[in-house]
């Protein structure tokens, strides 16, 4: 197709699950990428690089407490592997224990085109694989799971449906939530009306100032309502700063 500037990204991520990253991604935006060969994904099994015997990966902590600790060697034996396979450098390990990922990290990926990313499981990792090879900490979230494989997922489809020839529409990469700091409006489909209720008058009349202004609306009055504190960080426009007043005492009477 003509228009679609086709940038390979890559993907190489070390985990001890490599069939939970390989089959999660190989549907929608992310399959078809791989298929296009827009998006290569590599796996690394820490596991593949022991020196003993049954494979073991883990032990226990120094010092004592609870749980198993990822040893450093095969961590670092794999990620080494994956730099050298992919000539990518930037490591990205997900911990709870990183900054927060959100949307303008994942633009910030995008420029990057190659990154490993570093799926800890047990308790976490020797600090040693930290200090030697890990470039930066990210989290997805205040909360935890039992593994860092799904914190990736979710880091490669950000990132991924960010790419303008990986997603269908460029523009809608653009029209998400979060490029402008408002959470989205509410959409509708066909039919019109029906038992569940009816789709707002201004979406059927095809007045489209009108229709990008009660779009502007309704996503300042969810984003008022449900996240107030996206909207504090937001620099406003006097179109919004009316329309949030409007809002302000529609959602009092
Ligand atoms: C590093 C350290 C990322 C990774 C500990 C990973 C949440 C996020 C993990 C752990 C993750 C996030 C191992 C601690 C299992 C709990 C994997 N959880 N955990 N918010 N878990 O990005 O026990």
């Amino acid at each position: 197709m003509f228009g679609q500037k086709i940038i390979d990204m890559r993907f190489d991520v070390v985990t001890l699950f490599p069939d939970l990253i390989k089959d999660a991604l190989d549907h929608g935006i992310t399959g078809r990428a791989m298929k296009e060969n827009q998006l290569t994904l590599k796996t690394w099994n820490p596991r593949d690089f022991t020196n003993n015997k049954t494979g073991r990966v883990d032990d226990k902590p120094y010092g004592g407490g609870p749980g198993m600790v990822m040893e450093s060697e095969p961590l670092i034996k794999a990620i080494k592997k994956a730099k050298q396979s992919s000539n990518s450098s930037h490591v990205v390990y997900l911990s709870p224990q990183g900054q927060k990922f959100n949307q303008k990290r994942a633009e910030e990926f995008l420029q990057h085109r190659k990154i490993i990313l570093l799926s800890g499981r047990y308790e976490g990792i020797d600090e040693r694989v930290i200090e030697s090879e890990v470039d930066e900490i990210c989290s997805v979230g205040d909360f935890v799971v039992s593994g860092g494989e799904i914190p990736a997922l979710l880091v490669i489809d950000a990132v991924c449906r960010l790419e303008k020839g990986v997603l269908g529409d460029p523009d809608s990469a653009s029209q998400d939530s979060f490029s402008d700091g408002l959470l989205e409006f509410p959409q509708y489909t066909r039919p019109d009306s029906n038992e569940f209720g009816e789709v707002p008058d201004v979406l059927l009349g095809g007045n489209h100032s009108e229709i990008a202004k009660w779009r502007l609306k309704e996503s300042l009055r969810r984003t008022f309502k449900l996240r107030p504190d996206l909207l504090k960080k937001k620099v406003l426009t006097n179109q919004e700063k009316v329309l949030i007043s409007e809002i302000k005492s529609e959602e009092n009477s």
